[in-house]
């Protein structure tokens, strides 16, 4: 006969892994549902934009700040980690009180079910996984604890012990096996990576020159003037990649025009294409950060388009909706005047990368992502900046995403140990659509010294440098700062990445040996 105060302190355990394990299973049924049926509606998925769309600027620049690009898995293991705790405490609750429990794992359920139907894009069966979730986890959750309870006045015995643990065992294994089948499902529908293999790109009507052979120093540690696609930072708010068919892919062109128009993906392969080097970047790049990347673009002008669609003169802005929900807020001159803004569909002579917006997403050279990257790209709808706004534009971002003066310090690294002798510095400067004239070095507060800079493959991208350094023993500091076009120098003034985008100096301390 075990002793009975102990034993109520080990059922309460008990009731936590039944809790734990009644979620799990009901999380591995609803993934598992929701690979089937709709695999951008999964509860961890649905809950986790919710999150994104709901949190102050504040938190998303703190996430990106601590975790990077990882913020997304960041989220995912704080949702599970919250998941476990409300799942042990609702086991207990159930124990003490019958009902309590499933009332609350009913009501995650039902928080995931209206998650799912709020998105932007949710489809016809988006209610479904959070449902089975909630489901699962009530039915399941009572029978579990039931065998916890005394029966006619009499605690549990060790029998029913015993058999409650196997049960709780076996619930948590038809969860993990639902959870493996759930992702081998998922893994199955990926048909739109086949679809992307099997695509051929058209060629360009106009067709970029070829990358000039200066505009490539080869320094090693300095980024490469092209970003190789695997490279290419990647900043948006979907936890799920969406996943667009050519096939069902159409772009609509809708508000102040004259003729609305819907396009599908044929019609847009018709078109005459044309390449272009565009350098992207986000807004919240700091300085001497890397969300920051060039690639050549192949895709329609955007300004063809909206010529066929006829803009009315008092339209200002092209707002741009993505088939995730995501808006940005283009300023109508940057997409109609001779510049080079594109409808991409290929990225370094592939088919746009998934998560880089496959099947089309739009370029626009010289202003930030926010205002008019977007990716997977749906709509484009001609309006006003008095009459709309966007995703960041109502988070408090600057309604225009001019890109700013800058430039960066890539070798040597922050922080590097550097060989004393003939050494180099080396790095980027970019101002798209405005263009680079030079950029300047200062060792230790002394003279500012003329970097070499390579050759600009255009006023859209970005421009490597470098100059030569006798590096003299001890610690300095390397500052550097770029000159454009028009006369302008990069201001020395520190500003954070919110609301317009970063500037100040990149700086970086070395020690030499
Ligand atoms: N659909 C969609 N498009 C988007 C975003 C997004 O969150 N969703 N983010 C924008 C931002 S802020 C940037 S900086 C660029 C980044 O493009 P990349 O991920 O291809 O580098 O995409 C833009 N397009
Ligand atoms: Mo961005």
């Amino acid at each position: 006969m075990t002793n009975p105060t102990r034993a109520t302190r080990e059922d309460t355990f008990r009731a936590a892994a039944a809790g734990l394990s009644a979620s799990f299973l009901a999380v591995g049924l609803a993934e598992l549902v929701a690979a089937v049926v709709e695999p951008s509606a999964s509860p961890f998925a649905v809950i986790g934009s919710g999150l994104i769309d709901l949190a102050p600027s504040w938190a998303k620049d703190t996430a990106i700040a601590l975790f990077g690009t990882g913020d997304k898995a960041a989220l995912i293991v704080g949702i599970a980690v919250v998941l476990v705790v409300v799942a042990a405490v609702a086991g207990i609750l159930e124990r003490r009180r019958s009902g309590v429990g499933a009332v609350v794992l009913g009501a995650l359920g039902a928080l995931a079910v209206v998650a799912a139907m709020v998105r932007p894009g949710a489809g016809p069966f988006a209610w479904l996984p959070g449902l089975v979730a909630g489901l699962v986890a009530v039915v399941v959750l009572r029978l579990l604890i039931a065998r916890l309870r005394p029966v006619a006045g009499l605690g549990p015995d060790d029998e029913d012990r015993r058999r409650f643990l196997l049960w709780t065992a076996g619930v948590a294994a038809a969860g993990a096996v639902a959870l493996i089948v759930g992702n081998v499902a998922r893994g199955a529908s990926r048909s739109i990576e086949a679809v992307r293999d099997a695509l051929r790109l058209p060629s360009a009507a106009r067709a970029a020159a070829a990358v000039p052979a200066g505009a490539e120093l080869g320094i090693p540690g300095l980024a490469p003037v092209v970003t190789p696609n695997v490279d290419f930072y990647r900043i948006d708010t979907a936890l799920i990649v969406p996943r667009v068919d050519p096939a069902d892919w159409s772009l609509r062109i809708h508000g102040m025009v004259e003729r609305e128009m819907e396009i599908t993906w044929d019609e847009l392969l018709a078109m005459p294409m044309q390449e272009s080097d565009v350098t992207l970047a986000c807004v919240s790049n700091e300085v001497g950060g890397s969300l920051i990347g060039n690639a050549r673009w192949l895709g329609l002008p955007v300004r063809d388009l909206l010529a066929r669609a006829g803009v009315d003169a008092d339209a200002d802005m092209v707002l741009s909706t993505s088939a995730d929900g995501f808006t940005a807020s283009t300023p109508i001159e940057a997409l109609t005047d001779d510049s080079d803004a594109l409808l991409a569909i290929g990225m370094n002579g592939e088919p746009l990368p998934i998560e880089h917006g496959f099947p089309v997403r739009m370029v626009v050279p010289g202003l930030y992502g926010y205002v008019s990257a977007t990716k997977w790209v749906t709509q484009l709808e001609v309006t006003r900046f008095d009459r709309a706004t966007a995703y960041w534009t109502t988070r408090g971002w600057s309604e225009r995403g001019p890109i700013k003066l800058q430039s960066r310090i890539d070798v040597p690294r922050r922080g590097q140990q550097v060989t004393a002798g003939d050494a180099v510095i080396a790095g980027m400067a970019w101002q798209q659509h405005v263009g680079i004239a030079g950029v300047e070095v200062r060792i230790d507060d002394g003279p500012w010294r003329a970097a070499e800079l390579a050759t600009a493959i255009s006023t859209d991208t970005w421009v490597q440098w470098s100059l030569d350094w006798v590096a003299e023993s001890g610690t300095h500091t390397i500052e550097c700062r770029a000159l454009n076009v028009d006369g302008e120098t990069q201001t020395s003034d520190p500003a954070a990445p919110a609301p317009d985008g970063a500037q100040g100096w990149h700086r970086i301390d070395v020690s030499v040996a």
